[in-house]
């Protein structure tokens, strides 16, 4: 495959001819040399994003629909290459990435296929003798910035709805994982998208990502990871009064009442935090139980921990692959320190795999540390990994403070048999997303997004689709 940008429908190498290698986080070995996009292959792309604009926003909705259902199909078609691909690059089991990662891009494309001529304009009811209709236009060129922990679904969940609505795109993977965004670019020339439209530049975030976010030609930015990136993205915008799209980290409460389903609670609470090996912006990342049915759900969970099997992620039977990269691995085991610093107690795990052939890899075991408080680091602060911080509550008010007790807004979730008390804490959380006797449910059609530091404006669904167009009021005089 091509590892080079893909600017204005061909794949070309960085101006300044920069590469660097993406690695296997499986053995620390190159996969390959990817080039790396600086300023003036950002100026080239939004050249070639502004050029094709006029056409592709002007085409009939239906054709550009056309255009991702195509794709979605032929997605479709290459699962096995770009499970493994991506499995590859970032670590993810390949029995996720198989049937998680890659049907979930494909439904995304799916999806905003059949919205791009579904999504319409409005006809206000104003005074007699005018007509008043409302126009949804696209914003122009938008640049989108994703991370590293599900780059092939990211990329859907950014590119699928803007294009549906008619922008064109200037894209940069992260650095440490470009290989899927690419291969997704061949398929898109493949089924007939326009020179220009989509441009994908693997590239430096302080760099690339830095200069899309302060270029004056784009009209929009819309990221996805930490929240300090968001916070620079937000600085480097106000200049050109960009629009921005933030969905950024998060504290996942996961909280289990007395009288939830104990072993579903316990299956859906490793799903919660063990999926990707924790690198999920809505892990539930605080598990926070009820006093009663702490020991009794501990000493399940905690077994669970223990029986998940950790290896290469391109064997079928690995359930839980390596970290994305050996810095980000560094960063999640310091927080054992962190938390015997503060008096949390480790339950399980907090150290690499003794397993001679993972020894390579960047590796993390299942971990599982109680806190002393809910103000303690391990409680305030994403980790990011497969990393879970248990706390304890006696009544529903000390539950509820303690979910809505970070910066955090982005997804939490709970087990209980109780319907009114499973309703009022939906309500009552601080988040964008709740999942009730379940976690970590996503959908094309469902909002996706946060709140308070966890960031603003939502994916998927219709919402997504006002986030990439704007209103033009028109008046007729009839
Ligand atoms: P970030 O630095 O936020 O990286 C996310 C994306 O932003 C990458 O494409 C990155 O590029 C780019 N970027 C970095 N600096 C930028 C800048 N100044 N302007 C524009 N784009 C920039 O995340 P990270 O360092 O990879 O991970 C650190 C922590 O962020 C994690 O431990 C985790 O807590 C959190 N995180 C959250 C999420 C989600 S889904 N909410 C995802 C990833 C990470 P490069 O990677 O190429 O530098």
């Amino acid at each position: 495959m091509r590892h080079q940008l893909f600017i204005d429908g061909k794949f070309v190498d960085a101006a300044s001819g920069m590469t660097a290698p993406t690695l296997n986080p499986h053995n620390n070995t190159t996969i390959a040399d990817v080039a790396m996009a600086g300023k003036e292959d950002v100026d080239r792309a939004v050249a070639a994003a502004q050029k094709a604009f006029p056409k592709w926003s002007r085409m009939a909705a239906a054709d550009r629909g056309r255009i991702l259902l195509r794709l979605a199909d032929k997605l479709e078609e290459h699962t096995e290459e770009f499970a493994r691909l991506e499995s590859l690059d970032t670590g993810h089991p390949l029995r996720d990435s198989r049937v998680l990662d890659v049907p979930r891009t494909a439904a995304t494309y799916r999806y905003f296929g059949g919205m791009a001529d579904k999504f319409q304009g409005d006809v206000v009811p104003v005074e007699q003798g005018f007509l008043n209709y409302l126009l949804r236009e696209p914003l122009g060129v938008v640049g989108q910035v994703v991370p590293w922990n599900f780059p092939l679904m990211f990329t859907s969940w950014k590119m699928a709805p803007a294009l549906a609505a008619g922008n064109c795109i200037v894209m940069k993977p992260a650095e440490i994982t470009p290989l899927s965004s690419l291969k997704i670019a061949e398929l898109m020339a493949e089924c007939g998208m326009p020179e220009g439209v989509v441009n994908i530049l693997p590239g430096l975030g302080s760099v690339a990502g830095q200069y899309i976010a302060e270029h004056p030609e784009i009209a929009k930015v819309a990221f996805t990871g930490s929240t300090a990136t968001g916070r620079r993205i937000v600085e480097a915008s106000a200049g050109n009064l960009k629009k921005v799209q933030l969905e950024l980290g998060g504290k996942g409460a996961n909280i289990v009442f007395e009288d939830a389903n104990l072993l579903a609670a316990v299956n859906g609470a490793a799903w919660a935090i063990f999926h990707n090996q924790g690198q999920a912006c809505i892990a539930g990342s605080r598990l926070v139980l009820h006093e009663k049915i702490a020991d009794a759900f501990l000493e399940k969970f905690l077994a669970l921990a223990q029986s998940i099997r950790v290896g290469n992620p391109l064997d079928a039977s690995t359930e839980m692959g390596p970290l994305t990269s050996a810095q980000h691995r560094d960063r999640v085991l310091s927080y054992v320190a962190v938390a015997r610093e503060q008096g949390g107690e480790l339950l399980s795990g907090g150290k690499p795999p003794s397993a001679a052939e993972l020894r390579e890899g960047f590796y993390v075991e299942p971990t599982v540390v109680r806190a002393r408080s809910a103000s303690d680091r391990i409680a305030q602060e994403e980790v990011f990994g497969p990393f879970v911080t248990v706390l304890t509550f006696k009544t529903d008010e000390e539950a509820l403070a303690i979910a809505n007790g970070t910066e955090y807004g982005l997804g939490g979730g709970l087990w209980t048999s109780n319907l009114q008390r499973a309703h009022r804490f939906a309500r009552e959380m601080k988040s964008g997303m709740v999942w009730i006797n379940c976690y970590k449910r996503v959908n094309p059609g469902s909002p996706f997004g946060g709140t308070g530091q966890s960031g603003y404006g939502r994916e998927m669904g219709f919402d997504v689709m006002r986030e990439y167009t704007q209103v033009k009021s028109v008046w007729v005089n009839v």
